[in-house]
């Protein structure tokens, strides 16, 4: 049975999709529980409903489209990803394993192919970290990697998760969320790979083997501030200067592991009270360091730690730092890696196996059911960007792998 995915709707609705966005195209915006978000939620429950998926949105706003199997008594396998999107990003990050999975559906549907265990198609709340600070709230939360409790401690501009859940439609009690091991029998997942590696060799699909291990923090510098021209540079403490110092140690700590992995990005620099006439008497980095190797990435953790302690010496500051998160890296289960690999190899696609640098909700659903990944290339290996880019074909052939991987665990 070899399924056809339609691409022409593929590109349709990931058109809509984008169209929904704080920020004018080809950028796209997407904040969690913001106006924009909302409407893409409703498009999307629009799309679950006329392919006949029966839906079912947590309280934190996991959004759970089913189509039942004939296997009740079966623990159903699941697909999905996010739709949220960072500031000024692009139009496929996560929304390729949305809308590609339900493609995967309804191409398996029109194929007459009857599963027997049911398939989730599962839209994750929040996998980007924008609003709240952390990435894959959602699926955390769906995991039992994050406790109920952030529903009162996560904030945004001044108002609680909670908060702005309920306000947003999502009822209901975070310590329900989480999801038994076992509630699901498989979990696989499409995204655009986010490198340049499939790109660059020509290659249709990117079997992934393993997800890299994120770590993120922020480091708070407290200086001492004053008039810009009547303090001497020799009396200054001058808190974004000493931040400079440490942000160039950050990348200096990842280049010195010896890991072509080691990632490390000071992704958001604030100084206060930011006036040109004002010396800085705070600087805020938010700080992201990532390595398949749990060694290397952790090394430059110590690394980071290492160069708060001479800054403050040397510059007569203060350094707090304040851990976000630090997740082991995934492993993707053999039976799903084989499953992909066999459905490339029936369709005669030219694929490879590939650790994720990116995380996503895999990282976590791994953590509750075996899982994998299905990487499809996108242009130059570009994301979050506005000019990230994957062809309707490479995103057809994604969806077409994924509906026979779909197919072969369902039963
Ligand atoms: O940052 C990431 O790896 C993901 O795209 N949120
Ligand atoms: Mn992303
Ligand atoms: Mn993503």
């Amino acid at each position: 049975m070899s399924v056809t995915a339609d691409i022409q709707r593929l590109r349709t609705e990931l058109g809509k999709l984008a169209s929904f966005s704080e920020t004018p195209a080809p950028a796209v915006t997407r904040v969690v529980f913001g106006d924009m978000d909302l409407r893409a939620r409703d498009y999307l429950k629009t799309l679950f409903a006329e392919a006949s998926l029966v839906v079912h949105e947590d309280p934190v706003g996991n959004t759970f489209a089913r189509w039942l199997g004939r296997g009740k008594s079966l623990s159903p396998i699941a697909t999905g990803s996010h739709c949220d999107a960072i500031p000024n990003a692009g139009r496929f990050d996560g929304t390729v394993g949305v809308i590609g999975g339900l493609e995967a559906i309804r191409a398996l549907q029109r194929s007459g192919f009857e599963p027997q265990r049911s398939i989730d198609l599962v839209m994750f709340t929040a996998e980007e970290p924008t609003r709240f600070g952390i990435g894959c709230l959602g699926s955390r939360l769906i995991s039992g990697a994050l406790d109920s409790s952030v529903g009162d401690t996560l904030t945004s501009e001044g108002r609680t998760l909670n908060e702005l859940r309920l306000a947003a439609g999502f009822s209901g009690r975070l310590i329900d969320v989480p999801l038994s091991p076992g509630a699901y029998g498989a979990f696989v997942e499409l995204h655009i790979e986010q490198g340049p590696i499939l790109d660059r060799e020509q290659l249709d699909i990117g079997v992934v083997t393993a997800i890299a291990a994120p770590a993120s923090l922020r480091i708070i510098v407290d200086g001492e501030g004053g008039h810009a021209g009547a303090v001497m540079m020799s009396d200054r403490h001058d808190a974004f200067l000493a931040a400079a110092e440490i942000a160039l140690a950050i990348e200096a700590a990842a280049r010195a592991t010896g890991s072509p992995d080691t990632v490390a990005t000071t992704g958001v620099c604030e100084v206060f009270p930011g006036a040109i006439n004002s010396i800085p008497s705070q600087a805020r980095l938010d700080v992201d360091v990532r390595d398949v190797d749990l060694r290397c990435r952790d090394a430059v953790l110590a690394a980071i730690t290492a160069a708060c302690d001479g800054v403050e010496g040397r510059r007569g500051v203060t350094v707090r730092l304040e851990p976000i998160n630090a997740d082991p890296p995934a492993r993707c289960a053999s039976p799903i890696v084989n499953a992909i690999t066999t459905a490339c190899e029936t369709r005669g696609l030219r694929h490879r196996t590939m650790v994720s640098r990116a995380y996503h909700d895999s990282l976590f659903m791994s953590r509750i059911a075996p899982t994998g990944m299905i990487f499809i290339p996108c242009r130059d290996g570009i994301s979050h960007r506005p000019d990230e880019y994957a062809s309707p074909e490479a995103i057809g052939r994604g969806t077409e792998v994924l509906a026979d991987t779909l197919a072969a665990l369902a039963g």
